[in-house]
This record gives structure tokens, sequence and C-alpha cells, in this order.
């Protein structure tokens, strides 16, 4: 399923992004540009506006968990449906998040990875790699649906 290029960009690109700097930037980010992803976080407190999300500490600390979760697919790139089966599971029936929403949060990721790392790094064969990757999460993700 993955080429040994595609392989070398995802565990490359990964290798060079800070969970704690990105996983922030990325959340805030979904909830700024998609605000009915809101409705999951009511208890996170102050979401009114751009600069409020952005300096919202709930929000940062989730963020690192979400993005943490992709260290455990970036490591089994050959058993991501498998790994990521109970969150899956969590994710439909407790959590109730529409599978669209991974999709979103898949570019808010790239978006911020983008603009950290600029072109030199993440050229159109990183970005094709990375996009591949995040799909394949958010598929995994998908998949306990019914
Ligand atoms: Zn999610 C949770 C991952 C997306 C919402 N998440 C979670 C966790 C993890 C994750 C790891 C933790 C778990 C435990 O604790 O066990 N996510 C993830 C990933 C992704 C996601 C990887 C993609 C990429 N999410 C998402 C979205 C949303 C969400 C999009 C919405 C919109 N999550 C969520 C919630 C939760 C989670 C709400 C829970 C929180 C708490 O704490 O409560």
């Amino acid at each position: 399923e993955w080429t040994d290029a595609e392989r070398s960009a995802i565990t490359g690109l990964w290798g060079k992004i800070s969970v704690d700097e990105m996983g922030p930037q990325a959340l805030a980010r979904l909830l700024i540009v998609a605000p009915w992803t809101q409705r999951h976080f009511a208890s996170f407190g102050n979401l009114s506006s751009p600069a409020a999300i952005m300096g919202n500490p709930k929000v940062a600390a989730h963020g690192k968990t979400v993005m943490g979760g992709l260290d455990r697919a970036v490591k089994n790139l050959d058993n991501i449906k498998a790994v990521y089966a109970g969150l899956s599971v969590m994710h439909s029936e407790k959590l109730h998040v529409d599978p669209d929403n991974f999709r979103l949060l898949s570019d808010c990721i790239t978006v911020c990875v983008a603009m950290k790392f600029g072109p030199s790094c993440f050229t159109p064969d990183v970005q094709e790699a990375w996009q591949k990757f995040l799909a394949v999460v958010a598929s995994a993700l998908s998949r306990q649906y019914h």
C-alpha cells in the first residue's frame, strides 16, 4: 500500500513535527474554521473568538492528545485500521463525532504543517504522501460507523 518514498516522506516529516506545537494549532484552527465542531467541546470554557480559542489551555491539551494519537499510525503504517479500531468505536458510539470532521481536522493539520515547514521541506511529494497518510487515518477512524 505504501511505496518506500511515501514511507520515508511520512516518517521523515513526522520526525520533525512537534506534537506540542502543531497539535494545539491544528485543533484551534478546526474550531475556528469549522465552528460547528465546537459542540464537542462544550466543557472547554471560552471559545467565543479566534483569540479565545487559540489561548484556551484545554484546546491546547486536547490538540496534543489528538495529534499525539497519530504516532501510533506512523509506527503502524501497515496496520492503521487495526490500531484505530477502538478509537473508531469510541468516536462513533461514545463521542458521536461526524466522520466528515476527520477530514476537516486532517486539512487543518496539513495547513499548520505546511506553514511551519515551508516549501523547501513540505514539497509536493511530501504533501502527497502526508495527505494520503491522513486520508488512511480518517478512513480507519470512520470504519466502525454504521
Ligand atoms: Zn478525537 C478523544 C484521536 C479527530 C473529538 N481523540 C480522542 C483521543 C484520541 C483522539 C487519541 C483520546 C482517547 C482516549 O482518551 O482514550 N481524534 C483523534 C485522531 C483524530 C481525531 C487521531 C483525527 C485525526 N476527535 C477528532 C475530531 C473531533 C474529535 C475531528 C471533533 C470534532 N476526540 C474528540 C473528543 C474526545 C476525543 C470530544 C474526548 C475528549 C475528552 O477528553 O472527553
